[in-house]
């Protein structure tokens, strides 16, 4: 082979190998973005520390169920109604929660104009995911339908302090209890001054204000739980209508919880017609879709019980079996939300 020849096909060789380079170096920055297209498995979650589920203090939660009644009946414009609200927010404060009083006026069906307030209590106001619970701390103005005194209000023993003492109880089990998720107990005002014989929409005034006020911009709640008339001897709680509309998976677990933790009994699994109450105003209005846990023992007459709208709804109706079937059940639903069994 000649000189020239051998060369020449060096020159070929150096020319071919700086041509692979470049290739090589230029198509390189892409190669991870290549692989990056093909199916990976997920990250795997970060660990949650998982947290016991508390117990329930129902002697406790009794307790506030007294004090509310003790006050008289929370009847907007009255010294009960204010005294109780203060009550409210120092005991949240108590427990370290930050409080928000939302005031607002509200015009009742016959022409006064209440002087009313919703209490927002949140645990952990910073933390995004949030747990709204609920329930209404008024208490009706009139017995209408029993037999005597039907103009004087009620101690809306189950009907109004029921629900608020199972919350109260849960604000005390969070303090004592840390848990890394946003709670919010949202007390509404003038839920029970309605029309029996009227519109829908002359009951629940707090719940209708703070859909149309949100106390934060956008609120929304990853679960939403109203509890209404929850303390009274053989309470049923049935999956109720509208709450089956809106957020069938989360009545589904509450109730399927309850019947795990030994309260099926209470939790009965039969569907039943909706009812207008605190929920509907808030699926409508801030589009939160919001669970109803409420007796209903009876069917057709008297839905809601024999006491109910009736001076009897005072302290000997309140069965703390009762308190405590709902209680441990929301406790427990808030603590294994967070620990992302539920
Ligand atoms: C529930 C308890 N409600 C009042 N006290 C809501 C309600 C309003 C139920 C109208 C039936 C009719
Ligand atoms: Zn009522």
């Amino acid at each position: 082979m000649s000189k020239k020849t051998s060369r020449s096909r060096l020159a070929y060789i150096l020319i071919a190998a700086l041509l692979i380079s470049t290739i090589f170096v230029t198509i390189q920055p892409f190669l991870p973005a290549l692989e990056k297209n093909t199916p990976q498995p997920p990250p795997p979650p970060p660990p949650v520390e998982q947290v016991a589920v508390p117990t329930f203090n129902v002697d406790s939660a009794y307790l506030f169920l007294q004090k509310q009644v003790d006050f008289g009946p929370r009847v907007p414009n009255t010294a009960a109604h204010q005294k109780c609200a203060a009550w409210f927010s120092k005991e949240f404060k108590r427990h370290g929660l930050t409080v928000i009083e939302q005031p607002f006026k509200a015009i009742h069906y016959k022409g006064t104009t209440f002087n009313a307030v919703n209490i927002i209590a949140q645990y952990k106001p910073e933390l995004p995911k949030r747990i709204l619970l609920a329930a209404h701390w008024d208490s009706r103005f009139q017995a209408d339908k029993d037999e005597k005194n039907q103009s004087k209000p009620i101690d809306g023993a189950d009907d109004g302090a029921s629900g608020v003492a199972v919350l109260l109880e849960i604000a005390r089990t969070l303090a004592t209890n840390p848990v890394n998720v946003g709670v919010d107990l949202v007390l509404f005002d003038v839920e029970d001054q309605g029309d029996d014989n009227g519109a829908s929409e002359t009951w629940c005034l707090g719940s209708q204000y703070w859909a149309s006020n949100l106390h934060k911009p956008g609120y929304m709640p990853y679960t939403a739980v109203l509890l209404d008339m929850v303390g009274a001897k053989d309470a049923k709680f049935m999956k109720e209508g509208i709450s089956m509309q809106v957020a069938p998976e989360t009545v589904d677990k509450i109730w399927s919880l309850a019947s795990t933790l030994g309260y099926g009994s209470y939790f009965d699994p039969s569907l039943r017609s909706g009812i207008t109450d605190d929920h509907v105003f808030v699926a409508q209005g801030a589009r939160i879709p919001m669970v109803d846990i409420i007796s209903t023992p009876n069917e057709g007459e008297d839905p809601f019980g024999r006491h109910h709208h009736r001076h009897s709804d005072n302290m000997s109706v309140i069965d703390k079996n009762s308190l405590k079937a709902v209680g441990q059940t929301m406790t427990t639903y808030v603590y294994q939300t967070y620990n992302g069994v539920l």
